[in-house]
C-alpha cells in the first residue's frame, strides 16, 4: 500500500477536451463505451508521450485510437490502469469496458441499491466505471447516454440537462444528458431505476426559472417535502449572503438506502443517503429534520464551493469541505437558533476532531500524505477546516470575508485550485496579512491556551496574559505559534459588559507564544468571558473558579459562552466525583453547583433549546478525551452520580420543566423544537432518579404510547431501553412491529438497543446481528448497530473483559471484504488505545494486530490500523 505525497504533485501531461459516455444497462452486467478527446497539456512542458489512464476492477472489451482498434501490444493494462504511447498532440480514444454493478458491495463506482442503479465517484470511483485520468484537476464537459429496460429503469438520469430521449427495440429506451460545465470525474453521476419524483420551481434573483426534483422509491414519495423546502431556502440564502445563483436549468436530488456517507454533490444530480432526505413527523425526529436541512444545503452550496471552483488535488480537500461546512453552519444558524447551532458545531469538533488530533491519525487540515484518500474525509478536514474559515471570517469581518469570496470566484471560476489560492484571495481582497495564519493548514494538533489574569485596583488596570503551545503530533514534534483570534468580553459586578471597544466583544489577535493584553480604566476586577463564540479551535486550560463560572452562566451576554460556562462547571463536578470514586470514597454533589443549575432553570431563558443544551452533561466520550488515563467504569459511575443527584434534588424543577414544555400541538418551528428538546431532557433526568416515583414512570410510558411524533416516541423509548422496567422487551417488540418496514426507523431501533447502558448490551447487539432487519452490506445498519455500540457506548464497549474489542475486530475483518471504506471508519474506537489502563491497552493492541495480519487487508483498514500500532 504505497503512500502518496502532496509534494509529488505534477501538472497532468494530458488534458481532456470532452468525454462522451454510453451506458448499456443489462440484467447481470453493464457495458460502458467512453469516447474521450485528449490533448497534450501546454502547461506540462516536455513530459513525454506516455498516457496513463486509471482503471480498477474493469473488464476491458476493446480500445480504439482515432477510430482504429488497438492491438494488444499497443497498450499495457495492470490492476491500477492502462498505459499507452500517445499518437500525437491531440487524439481520441474509444474504450469499451464491462462492469458488474450487482456484485458491487463497495458502493463506489456504479452499483445497485434496492435494484436501482446509482453511482458514487468521489474520490476515486470513476476509475471503477471506465479508464480515465481520474484526478480532480482534469475538467471536461460530459455527455452521457443511458440505455435500459423501460420496465425496471423508467427513469434514467445524469448530470446537466436532458437533451434527447427515445425508444429502442426489445422494450428498451434511452436518455441523453449533457453537462456544459467542465467538471472533474468525481462529480459524475448516473441514476437509473423505478423512481418517482416530487417537483417544484425556484426563480433565481436574475429571473431564471429552475426546475427542482427529488427522486425516491414510490413508498417514500410522501416524505420529501421537508427536503424540498430546505433546498429552496438554501438557494435563496446563497443568493442573499454570497450573491451566488444556480447555473443549470434543473437541480435533482435522488435518495438511496445504501450509501457510504451522507450525500454527494454531483453536478446537478445530488445523490443522498435516504436518511438525509426522508421525513414525516411520525418517522423523523427534530434532529433528523435539522440534519436534512443542513445536508441538503451543504450539497447545494458545493455547486459553487467545490464544483464551479474545485480542488487541484485531494490534499486540498478542505478547500471545498471546510468552506462548505462553514457555509452550511451559517445557513443553519440563520434558519434556527444561532447559539444552539454553535454549541452543536463546537460539540462535534471537540468530541470528534480533538480526539482525532490527539491520536495516531492526527493530520493537518491540508494533509501532506495519505495511503487511502477515503480515510481523509475526516473531522479535521471538515470541521476543523470549517473553523479555519470561520477564523478568517472573524478576523476580516462579514464584509471583508464577502470581498474575499467575490475575488476567489472572480479569479478561479472553472478552475481546480489550492487552499493557498483561497487564502490569497482573502488576503488580497482585504490587504490583510494572512501569512502566519496559513499555519492552520500545515500544522496538526490542537493548540492549548493558558490564561492568567492580573488586576491592579490602584492603576485601574486589568491584564490578560496568554500563552499558546501545541502538543507534538505524528511527524510534527515542534510547532510554531498560530495566529489566533481570541474574542473576549469583560463583565462588571452586575454582569453587564464593560465597553472595552465600540462593541461589547473584542477580538484579540494572539500571534506570539506569549502575549499580554492590558485594559485601562477598569475600576473593579472584572469577570472575563473568554473565547466568546469559541472564536478559535483550541483547548483553554481551566482558569476560572466555580463562582466565576456560575456568574458567567447567569449573566454572559454571549449566549454561547453562557452554555460553555455550564459545561465547564459540569465537567469540574463530574471529575470531582470521579476522583472521589477512584479514591474509594463517596462522591458528594457541590451545593454551589446545584444552586447554579437551579438558578439557570428558573432564569427565564426564553431560548428553550439553549437551556436544554446547558442542562445536558458532557458525554462520556467527550469526558474520556479530557483524561490522561481513561477509567471507563468510574467515569460512567461519576457522570451517572451527578445526573442522578441533580435529578433527585431538583425533582420539582424538572417536573415543572416537563409540564411547561409539553405542548399538545405538534409544530416544526425552532421554538417548538426547543420546547420538545427541553421537555425530553427533563424526562431523561427524572427517569435517572434512583427508583423514580411511579408517577414519573407512568408519564414516560404514556409519552411512548400516545406521542404522535418520533422525537417524543424515541426519547421515551431510549429511556425505557436503558431501564430495568418489566415492560422493556414488550415495548421494544411493539416498536419493531409498528415500524419493521421503515429502514430509517429500524436504524433508530438498533441504535437505541446498541447504546443501552445495561450490562447485557453486547449480548443483545450480537443477537441483533442475525436479526432480519440487520445487514452488513448496508452502511446505515452497520453504523446503527456496530458503530453505535463501539463509538457511542463507552462504558460497555470498554468492558474490562475485552469482549467488545473482539467483537469489533471481528466486524472490521468481515467488512474488509464487503466494504473496506466502512470497515476503516469502524477502527476509530481502537485508535485511542494508548489512553487506557495497561490491561485494556494490551487487549486492544492484540485486536489491532489480529486485524493487521488479516489476509488481503485493504489499504483503507491497513492505513488506520498501522498508524495506530
Ligand atoms: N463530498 C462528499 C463526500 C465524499 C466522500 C468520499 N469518500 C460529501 C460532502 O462532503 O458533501
Ligand atoms: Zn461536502
Amino acid at each position: 500500500h504505497p503512500t502518496i505525497y502532496r509534494k509529488d504533485y505534477r501538472v497532468p501531461p494530458f488534458i481532456v477536451e470532452s468525454i462522451s459516455l454510453i451506458f448499456q444497462l443489462q440484467d447481470d452486467h453493464t457495458d460502458v463505451f467512453a469516447t474521450t478527446r485528449f490533448r497534450k497539456n501546454p502547461d506540462a512542458g516536455e513530459e513525454g508521450d506516455q498516457l496513463f489512464l486509471n482503471g480498477e476492477d474493469l473488464e476491458l472489451l476493446w480500445i480504439r485510437c482515432n477510430s482504429d482498434e488497438l492491438a494488444a501490444n499497443m497498450y499495457q493494462v495492470n490492476e491500477k490502469g492502462l498505459s499507452l504511447t500517445a499518437p500525437g498532440d491531440s487524439f481520441t480514444l474509444e474504450i469499451a469496458t464491462r462492469i458488474r454493478p450487482d456484485a458491487n458491495t463497495l458502493l463506489e463506482g456504479l452499483y445497485r441499491s434496492n435494484g436501482n442503479y446509482c453511482t458514487q465517484c468521489e474520490a476515486e470511483g470513476f476509475r471503477k466505471i471506465t479508464y480515465y485520468i481520474d484526478r480532480p484537476d482534469i475538467l471536461a464537459p460530459f455527455t452521457t447516454r443511458i440505455e435500459g429496460n423501460k420496465s425496471n429503469c423508467p427513469v434514467m438520469l445524469s448530470n446537466g440537462n436532458k437533451v434527447d430521449e427515445g425508444e429502442l427495440e426489445d422494450g428498451r429506451h434511452y436518455a441523453v444528458w449533457h453537462d456544459p460545465f467542465p467538471k472533474p470525474s468525481y462529480l459524475f453521476a448516473l441514476v437509473a431505476g423505478d423512481l418517482r419524483y416530487i417537483e417544484d420551481f425556484f426563480t433565481t434573483k436574475s429571473g431564471r426559472n429552475i426546475c427542482l426534483r427529488i427522486y425516491v422509491e414510490e413508498r417514500n414519495i410522501t416524505k420529501c417535502d421537508h427536503a424540498m423546502l430546505s433546498l429552496k431556502k438554501a438557494m435563496r440564502w446563497d443568493e442573499e449572503v454570497y450573491g451566488l445563483e444556480y447555473d443549470l436549468d434543473i437541480f435533482m436530488i435522488v435518495a438511496v438506502d445504501d450509501f457510504n456517507m451522507g450525500a454527494m454533490e454531483n453536478k446537478g444530480l445530488n445523490v443522498f443517503n435516504s436518511k438525509y432526505v426522508l421525513a414525516l413527523p411520525e418517522t423523523a425526529t427534530d434532529n433528523d429534520y435539522l440534519g436534512i436541512e443542513g445536508v441538503v444545503a451543504h450539497e447545494y452550496f458545493h455547486n459553487w464551493t467545490g464544483n464551479r471552483v474545485t480542488c487541484r488535488d485531494w490534499f486540498q480537500l478542505s478547500l471545498k469541505e471546510g468552506l462548505t461546512v462553514f457555509r452550511d453552519q451559517e445557513f443553519s444558524a440563520d434558519m434556527n437558533s444561532r447559539p444552539v447551532q454553535r454549541i452543536d458545531d463546537v460539540r462535534i469538533l471537540r468530541t470528534g476532531q480533538f480526539r482525532e488530533d490527539s491520536g495516531p491519525m492526527a493530520h493537518p487540515v491540508r494533509p501532506d500524505s495519505y495511503v487511502e484518500i477515503n480515510n481523509f474525509y475526516t473531522s479535521t478536514v471538515y470541521n476543523k477546516g470549517a473553523e479555519v474559515i470561520r477564523m478568517m471570517h472573524t478576523l476580516l469581518g462579514a464584509e471583508g470575508f464577502r470581498k474575499g469570496m467575490d475575488l476567489y470566484f472572480a479569479r478561479h471560476d472553472g478552475q481546480a485550485v489550492t487552499c493557498d489560492d483561497f487564502v490569497a484571495s482573502m488576503a488580497d481582497a482585504n490587504d490583510y496579512d494572512l501569512d502566519q495564519f496559513t499555519r492552520w493548514y500545515s500544522q496538526s494538533g490542537t493548540p492549548v491556551i493558558e490564561v492568567s489574569e492580573h488586576f491592579d485596583s490602584e492603576k485601574e488596570e486589568y491584564s490578560l496574559n496568554l500563552k499558546q503551545s501545541c502538543p507534538p503530533t505524528p511527524g510534527q514534534p515542534e510547532k510554531k505559534p498560530f495566529h489566533l483570534p481570541v474574542a473576549i468580553g469583560l463583565l462588571d459586578q452586575d454582569g453587564k459588559d464593560i465597553r472595552i471597544t465600540d462593541d461589547d466583544t473584542l477580538v484579540l489577535e494572539l500571534k506570539e507564544a506569549e502575549e499580554t493584553f492590558v485594559f485601562y480604566g477598569i475600576e473593579q476586577k472584572p469577570v472575563v468571558s473568554f473565547l466568546r463564540n469559541f472564536s478559535a479551535p483550541v483547548r483553554v486550560k481551566p482558569f476560572q473558579s466555580q463562582e466565576e463560572l456560575a456568574f458567567l452562566m447567569a449573566h454572559d451576554s454571549d449566549l454561547y459562552n453562557r452554555c460553555e460556562a455550564a459545561f465547564q462547571l459540569a465537567e469540574q463536578v463530574i471529575f470531582a466525583a470521579l476522583e472521589a470514586l477512584q479514591a474509594g470514597g463517596q462522591p458528594v454533589l457541590d451545593d454551589q453547583y446545584l444552586t447554579a443549575v437551579s438558578a439557570n432553570i428558573s432564569g427565564g431563558q426564553n431560548d428553550k433549546a439553549l437551556l436544554g443544551q446547558a442542562l445536558q452533561l458532557p458525554s462520556e466520550t467527550y469526558l474520556a478525551g479530557q483524561m490522561t488515563v481513561i477509567d471507563p467504569d468510574n467515569l460512567h459511575a461519576a457522570r451517572n452520580f451527578v445526573k442522578r443527584e441533580l435529578a433527585g434534588r431538583l425533582i420539582d424543577k424538572f417536573t415543572a420543566l416537563y409540564l411547561e414544555n409539553d405542548e399538545a400541538e405538534y409544530q416544526l418551528t425552532p421554538e417548538a423544537m426547543g420546547k420538545r428538546s427541553l421537555k425530553n431532557i427533563a424526562l431523561d433526568y427524572l427517569m435517572a432518579i434512583d427508583a423514580p416515583p411511579q408517577e414519573i414512570i407512568d408519564r414516560c410510558l404514556a409519552q411512548y404510547e400516545t406521542a404522535k411524533n418520533m422525537t417524543d416516541v424515541v426519547s421515551a423509548l431510549q429511556i425505557i431501553a436503558n431501564s430495568e422496567l418489566d415492560v422493556r422487551e414488550e415495548i421494544l417488540g411493539d416498536f419493531y412491529e409498528l415500524w419493521r418496514n421503515d429502514p430509517l426507523v429500524m436504524d433508530k431501533w438498533l441504535i437505541i438497543q446498541a447504546t443501552s447502558k445495561r450490562q447485557d448490551t453486547l449480548d443483545e447487539v450480537k443477537r441483533l446481528m442475525s436479526h432480519p432487519v440487520f445487514s452488513m452490506k448496508n452502511p446505515n445498519k452497520v453504523r446503527s448497530l456496530v458503530g453505535a455500540f463501539c463509538a457511542m457506548n463507552h462504558v460497555r464497549f470498554h468492558d474490562h473483559k475485552g469482549l467488545g474489542y473482539a467483537f469489533l475486530a471481528d466486524r472490521i475483518i468481515e467488512l474488509n471484504t464487503i466494504n473496506p471504506q466502512i470497515g476503516a471508519r469502524m477502527v476509530s474506537p481502537f485508535t485511542t488505545w494508548k489512553k487506557y489502563d495497561g490491561e485494556r491497552q494490551h487487549m486492544m493492541r492484540d485486536q489491532l494486530e489480529r486485524i493487521v495480519n488479516t489476509e488481503n487487508l485493504s489499504g483503507d483498514i491497513f492505513e488506520i490500523v498501522k498508524k495506530s500500532l
